[in-house]
């Protein structure tokens, strides 16, 4: 989205944490990993910067003349809206986990598993909701989706995004979980399909207008 050009390396679950560690990094301030992707290498200043939230500080600092997704003036804002990122995330992420692990190669699978049995506490095929637990699942997440939605709204007359007409890191944050889920969820799942219907399809429009950096 800054247009600086990047090269992707594309790792196993299984080497993430070997693989980042050569960077020499700290384990990471948040979350149960201690190693993890994104992790970025930049041959300019021959730095490198782990956890998306820094990554993105360094970007902005760095490159400051590139398009800016933490404009000066929105940060408080936006850090305000974190937790309602986290909540979204958590939401849905029980019900991509089945499908992550069955993707996964033979290598990552007892990875994939035993970190995220010992995350929910749970065996792995009983974390996606099921029933009453997917009922709840649903409702909560569209009481998310319906905040967003509000303030949105609530900026600028017809703005597409939590940033106005440009998105910000917020904006970032709440397409991420939807590729998330679109990437990953089997195909029918309630979560894809209230995210297809609710507020006339205002989400399906807000990923189409993501879709030039997302495609
Ligand atoms: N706090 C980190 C969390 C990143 C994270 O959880 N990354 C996951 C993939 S999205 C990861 O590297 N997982 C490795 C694993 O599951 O072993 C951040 O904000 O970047």
């Amino acid at each position: 989205m800054k247009g600086i050009p990047y090269t992707t390396k594309w790792l196993d679950f299984t080497d993430v944490e070997p693989e980042i560690k050569k960077f020499g990094l700290p384990p990471n301030e948040r979350g149960a990993l201690k190693h993890t992707v994104p992790t970025i290498y930049d041959p300019n200043t021959r730095r490198a910067i782990t956890e998306a939230f820094k990554i993105n500080l360094y970007l902005e600092d760095q490159y400051p003349d590139t398009f800016s997704l933490l404009p000066k003036g929105t940060r408080a804002l936006q850090a305000a809206f974190s937790p309602t990122f986290g909540k979204l995330l958590d939401t849905m992420l029980g019900s991509v986990v089945v499908s992550i692990y069955n993707e996964a190669s033979e290598r990552d699978k007892p990875h994939v598993r035993t970190t995220r049995e010992a995350w929910f506490g749970m065996k792995l095929e009983d974390i996606p909701p099921q029933g009453e637990r997917l009922e709840e699942t649903v409702k909560l997440w569209e009481e998310l989706l319906s905040d967003i939605g509000n303030w949105i709204d609530a900026g600028e007359p017809g703005a597409l995004y939590l940033g106005g007409d440009a998105p910000v890191q917020a904006d970032v944050d709440v397409v991420s979980v939807f590729l998330f889920l679109f990437r990953t969820a089997p195909k029918d799942h309630a979560l894809l399909k209230s995210l297809e219907n609710v507020s006339g399809g205002r989400w399906m429009k807000y990923l189409e207008a993501f879709s030039k950096w997302t495609a």
